[in-house]
């Protein structure tokens, strides 16, 4: 006779989510801030997180970033990342869609772990680009940012309401392209919002800065919470 053990899926997003909690109490302890972007590919969560950065670092050291970043192939998002002086980090998925919280703790271990880590105030977590899967799999960050472009489709937030809900700041980006695509950004804006009225939504475009100040002050306000200062 033989065994069979199924794991289904919720099985596996309920046990990531036990260990995602776990890695936010070690966040907490550290009194380091943890935000996760996500988003589809090529959304501009990078060039966001450029120009966050380069706010990041008129308030903090280069030293006291930390940037991580999940892709299946190539090191192009932390190369560009490290230009601004700060740490960064790659993880290559090879394959799979999303970063998992066994693959983020052991880069910080490999990082050097507590004592490398109580020196970090702010951390970066880029996941894979994908819509769906980075959705399901919480890292432990205090705020997921959900990075949608006008691009993509007026119609992104009603078709992927799961990940919708389950962010806690939503940024409908590149809106310097709205006028040439004919997007309505307010029904974009409005259908975000019916699905989850519990994240602010900001228009960006990380091409001319604009919405960039908005997004940051709304990063800073969390920091101010979590950061514990010597
Ligand atoms: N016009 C315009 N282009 C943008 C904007 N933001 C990003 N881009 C461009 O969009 C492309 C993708 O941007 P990235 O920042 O690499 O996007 P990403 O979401 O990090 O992509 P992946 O990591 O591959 O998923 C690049 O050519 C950027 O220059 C924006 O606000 N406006
Ligand atoms: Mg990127």
């Amino acid at each position: 006779m033989v065994e069979k053990i199924v794991f289904v899926a919720k099985d596996v997003i309920k046990e990531n989510e036990r260990l995602a909690m776990k890695l936010r109490e070690f966040y907490d302890s550290l009194g380091l801030v943890a935000y996760e972007f996500l988003g589809g590919p090529g959304s501009g969560k990078t060039s966001l997180i450029e120009k966050l950065v380069e706010r990041f670092t008129s308030d903090f050291s280069p030293s006291e970033l930390l940037y991580i970043d999940g892709d299946v192939a190539t090191s192009i998002d932390s190369e560009r990342m490290s230009k601004h002086g700060i740490y960064t980090v790659q993880i290559n998925t090879g394959g799979s869609c999303h970063l998992e919280v066994p693959q983020v703790k052991k880069t910080l271990m490999k990082l050097g772990g507590r004592p490398f880590l109580e020196k970090i105030k702010v951390m970066i977590i880029e996941n894979v680009g994908n819509m769906i899967c980075p959705f399901s799999f919480p890292l432990g960050a205090h705020a997921r940012i959900m990075v949608a472009d006008v691009a993509e489709g007026e119609d992104k937030f009603i078709k992927h309401p799961l990940s919708t809900r389950v962010s806690d700041i939503i940024v409908i980006n590149k809106v310097d392209l709205a006028e040439y695509l004919g997007v309505n950004i307010d029904k974009m804006k409005s259908d975000a919002y019916e699905i989850n009225p519990r994240a602010p939504v900001y228009l960006a475009s990380a091409k001319t800065g604009y919405g960039i100040d908005e997004i940051y002050q709304s990063l800073m306000k969390l920091a101010e919470k979590v950061i514990r200062t010597a």
